[in-house]
């Protein structure tokens, strides 16, 4: 899906601000004909409550009750169209609103999404009247269950498995708040009736300096026609026509003498297209574009033929009362940190980020681990739909996502077998990630895979066979031997050797932390102090650093988030190097002198 854009033929209305809102905790809405309007809401007459889009309801209406909200609410927004959109395609594109919604147009339905965290566009021209007031109604909804992905856990489960001490209210598989709303901008935009639908473009480095892009363009009902392409940034100017035949065209570009994208030098060729039937032009798109490869050879990554090491962090899209909500600041903010720390990388965890972002990535040159969000799939519970929704899921972020140079590898999910079900060693999970993986591959040759891998699941993980780099997350020192950080690094060395014996491929550490109090201090290794935090990271990039098979360290987590309650949480998971304010702990100093000795490693 492309990313809205205005130019000579398209344009865009952006909807955010304040919008009326409603609860329906008895999912009445939809039998009173909320989606006419709010109006019709009893609950809307009384208090006439408004929200921002986006942002999360949790935090921005705590105090009507809804920090812990899960269930449905209706959200309107009344708007003028200009006349002269007259006879033109219209869309209504909603960036993300998690995790169910469906959307009315002046009463009438427009249509449902069901995967959260992924923009979606729905055709409005035929409801929508140019001209006049018109109205939008999102019904949203932020419950999961047994095949949604992520995979929800309904609260009878801990009893019924034995595990009460695991409750976490509101309910959830994973270690980060369920926030529900619209999270993303929801724009109105207005295309030409022929159009470009997708763009995709795949890069590769040939021998003296020569890079090569095969450019794929899929347009709408044009049967045919001509895409006239012109790329420029570089040196020189270079054209391609590309025919397009079944609404498909595809064209390979050499260029000479290339500037590849690395992180060092995150450059960026302009791509832009032309739609042209009969002579005329009738759409145009423009996409950045950054030429650069990313292999695995043997036991390391590859950016540009050179050995890349990433440094970084495992992240949240999470901050006070926004929640998961689009928070440009804080995408400028954070990006700062990273680099000021010396980190080249960091992963999505545990779900896709926003497109914003991942253009901010693309222009400042991070390494990204782009991660679905099957996040601790229980396979006890796995059925069909999950299976359905999980691969709808990837070939939807693939298709958002695939044309970011950023965008290194794909994370199919995160820790399967979180909780240690035996069907999992019984082929269940052999089988799923062979589906799974594959799927993503076939759409995708171009970038390695993985799936991070929980303690529980260890060293017979079926995954590790079908990933193309081993990614763990391991909790030495916290959750295992607790406080003991010699006993700890000596056992994980132990598995990471044991690992590489075994599969020998790369190994990656995508998670590693401790929770750390701001403010708390010790001489002894005593958990929670900000010494222990930053002397438990140390320790464990200095024998990352030492095996040879590793391919980078990512510490969990770059700030502290928000999570369902539970004893073993304050709060927040404690984990960040930054508070949630991002104020920096010791381990952050810490980690800005590690990385920094390690400057030329992981600069291509
Ligand atoms: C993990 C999960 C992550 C948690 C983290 C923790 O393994 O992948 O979502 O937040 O552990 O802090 O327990």
């Amino acid at each position: 899906m492309l990313y809205p854009i205005t130019n000579k033929f398209r344009t865009i209305i952006d909807l955010s601000g304040f919008w009326k809102f409603s609860i329906d905790s008895d999912k009445i809405g939809e039998k009173e004909k909320w989606f006419e309007g709010l109006c019709h809401s009893k609950e809307y007459q009384k208090s006439n409550i408004e929200i921002a889009v986006p942002g999360s309801w949790n935090e921005q209406l705590e105090e009507i009750g809804l920090l812990h909200y899960v269930g449905s609410a209706w959200y309107e927004k009344d708007f003028y169209l200009p006349v002269e959109l007259n006879g033109k395609k219209i869309l209504i594109r909603i960036g993300s609103a998690d995790y169910n919604s469906k959307v009315w147009i002046n009463n009438k339905l427009a249509g449902e999404n069901n995967l959260g965290f992924l923009p979606f566009e729905l055709d409005i021209t035929d409801i929508i009247e140019p001209g006049k007031e018109n109205r939008v109604v999102m019904l949203v909804n932020n419950e999961l269950n047994d095949g949604s992905i992520p995979q929800g856990i309904k609260p009878e489960y801990y009893s019924k498995e034995n595990r009460l001490r695991e409750e976490t209210y509101p309910a959830t598989r994973f270690d980060f708040f369920p926030f529900g709303g619209i999270h993303r901008p929801v724009i109105i935009s207005i295309i030409p009736e022929n159009h470009f639908e997708q763009i995709k473009i795949e890069t590769f480095v040939k021998p003296s300096n020569e890079g090569l892009a095969i450019v794929k363009v899929w347009t709408n009902s044009l049967a045919d026609g001509e895409v006239s392409l012109i790329i420029s940034g570089g040196s020189n100017q270079l054209k391609k026509q590309i025919e397009i035949q079944n609404n498909f065209g595809e064209a390979e570009v050499v260029i000479l003498q290339c500037k590849f994208w690395s992180n060092k030098d995150p450059f960026l060729y302009n791509f832009n297209f032309q739609l042209i039937k009969d002579g005329n032009i009738i759409d145009e798109y423009s996409l950045p574009a950054g030429i650069r490869e990313v292999k695995v050879e043997g036991n390391k990554l590859l950016l540009n033929g050179k050995e890349i090491f990433l440094k970084g962090f495992g992240k949240h899209e999470d901050f006070n009362v926004i929640g998961k909500g689009l928070f440009l600041p804080l995408i400028v903010k954070d990006f700062g940190l990273m680099k000021w720390c010396n980190a080249n990388s960091f992963r999505t965890s545990h779900y896709p980020y926003s497109e914003e972002l991942m253009s901010y990535a693309d222009r400042n040159g991070f390494l990204i681990i782009d991660e679905a969000p099957a996040v601790s799939l229980d396979f006890r519970h796995v059925n069909e739909q999950t299976l359905v929704n999980h691969k709808e899921f990837i070939q939807r972020l693939i298709d958002r996502d695939c044309n970011h140079p950023s965008v290194i590898m794909w994370a199919a999910g995160n820790e399967p077998n979180l909780v240690g079900e035996e069907i999992y060693f019984n082929g269940a999970g052999k089988e799923y990630w062979r589906e799974v993986i594959n799927f993503t591959k076939s759409l995708d040759p171009t970038r390695p895979v993985t799936v991070p891998n929980c303690q529980r699941a260890g060293i017979e993980d079926p995954v590790f066979e079908f990933c193309d780099i081993i990614s763990i997350n391991r909790y030495y020192g916290w959750y295992e031997h607790p406080g003991q950080l010699d006993k700890a690094i000596e056992a994980l060395s132990q598995e990471m050797d044991e690992i590489y014996s075994r599969y020998k491929k790369p190994i990656l550490i995508t998670e590693f932390g401790a929770d750390t109090m701001p403010g708390y201090h010790s001489t002894s290794d005593q958990m929670f102090t900000e010494e222990f935090q930053a002397k438990l990271i140390e320790m464990y990039i200095k024998l990352i650093d030492s095996k040879d098979y590793t391919i980078g360290e990512q510490v969990w987590n770059f700030a502290d988030f928000k999570t369902p309650q539970n004893f073993r949480r304050v709060v927040l998971n404690l984990k960040g190097v930054f508070s949630r304010d991002r104020a920096p702990k010791l381990a952050a100093f810490r980690l800005k002198d590690l990385w920094s000795a390690k400057k030329g490693i992981g600069e291509v």
